[in-house]
């Protein structure tokens, strides 16, 4: 039988989710969202992309999660950006009450699925479908942390001129400006990258890190990144259905590690057939603990906010 992943959210985000899980024949995908005919029509095309792609998956688009009956993976992607005049925390209640219904119906329809959070803001929105869902720890997972690191990696291969694949990277912390780029632990095939740029050029890197989304959303003005971000995604879905387990950057429900009590904060997990499998705790130098405790923070003020809705 092949896997099952609904998609809810049909933007920019979740429609290429949609397009790497068909292209990497992961499953059969439905994607879900509010507009009526969207999930539909891009879910029609890319299922005429099949036959041009050389995949067998298919896809359908509907605005009501029966269809999603039985999935493995729900990816959360629904949510609405920033627009003029709204502050963080208007943001944040109306993607609070749209990640709590998608949720709420999600699990409805697939109680025994794994739920892959995207929505920003994305620690406090995998608190909301924690709570919601009621699943154990180990269910419910946030992306960002693949993407900052991507981020992270892109930019130093470009400094170097090596392969992107050579380098390793690590990034902790909430998904935001608070981020931790952990540069003693990154390198290039092994090599500190301490030993191959000078400080100037960490920090110039570490900075654009930091602000990778928003520099993308400067260009776009309309939208923000998706290409990045439903790579990471994608390589989250993939990690779990075929058991890889890759360990990743991941936001995780945290109980005690690294000092962090009932968060999700951006930590080292192992991705397999049982979800979050483990979740890694790196020694950190006191500076560094003192960052991912900031980061933490960040993240609580935003979790508090909506605690009180969700007990
Ligand atoms: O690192 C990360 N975690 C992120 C997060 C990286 C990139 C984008 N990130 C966040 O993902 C972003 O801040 C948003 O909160 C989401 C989705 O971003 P995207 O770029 O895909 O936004 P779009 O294109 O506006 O798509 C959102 C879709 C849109 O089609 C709406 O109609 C739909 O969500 N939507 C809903 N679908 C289902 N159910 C409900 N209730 C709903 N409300 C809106």
């Amino acid at each position: 039988m092949r896997k099952k992943v609904t998609v809810v959210g049909a933007g920019n985000v979740g429609a290429s989710c949609a397009v790497r899980i068909a292209d990497k024949e992961l499953a059969d995908v439905v994607l879900v969202d509010v507009v009526e005919g969207v999930p539909q029509g891009k879910g029609l095309d890319l299922l005429q992309s099949g036959p041009v792609q050389g995949y067998d998956v298919t896809i359908t688009g509907a605005n009501d999660y029966e269809p999603t009956a039985n999935s493995d993976i729900v990816v959360i992607t629904a949510g609405l950006a920033r627009k003029p005049g709204m502050s963080r925390d208007d943001l944040l209640m109306a993607n609070y009450e749209i990640v709590r219904q998608a949720t709420e119906q999600a699990v409805k329809y697939s109680p025994n699925c794994f739920l892959v959070i995207v929505t920003n803001p994305l620690d406090a929105m995998c608190w909301t479908a924690f709570k919601v869902s009621r699943f154990s720890k180990n269910r419910v997972v946030g992306m960002a942390g693949i993407l900052d690191t991507a981020r992270f990696r892109a930019f130093i291969a470009q400094e170097l001129g090596v392969s992107v694949e050579s380098i390793t990277a690590l990034v902790l912390g909430g998904h935001g400006d608070t981020m931790v780029p952990l540069v003693r632990l990154s390198g290039v095939s092994g090599i500190p990258l301490t030993e191959l740029m000078d400080q100037a050029t960490i920090d110039r890197l570490v900075t654009r890190t930091q602000n990778g989304g928003a520099e993308i959303v400067k260009y776009l003005k309309t939208g923000s990144a998706y290409y990045a971000p439903s790579a990471a995604a994608v390589e989250m879905v993939e990690s779990i259905l075929k058991d890889k387990k890759k360990v990743l950057p991941c936001a995780a429900y945290l109980e005690g590690e690294y000092g962090i009590q009932g968060l999700f904060v951006g930590v080292p997990v192992r991705l397999g057939s049982g979800g979050v499998e483990k979740i890694y705790e790196v020694k950190l130098t006191p500076e560094e603990q003192a960052k991912l405790a900031k980061s933490a923070a960040a993240v609580k003020e935003l979790t508090d906010i909506i605690g009180p809705k969700l007990g």
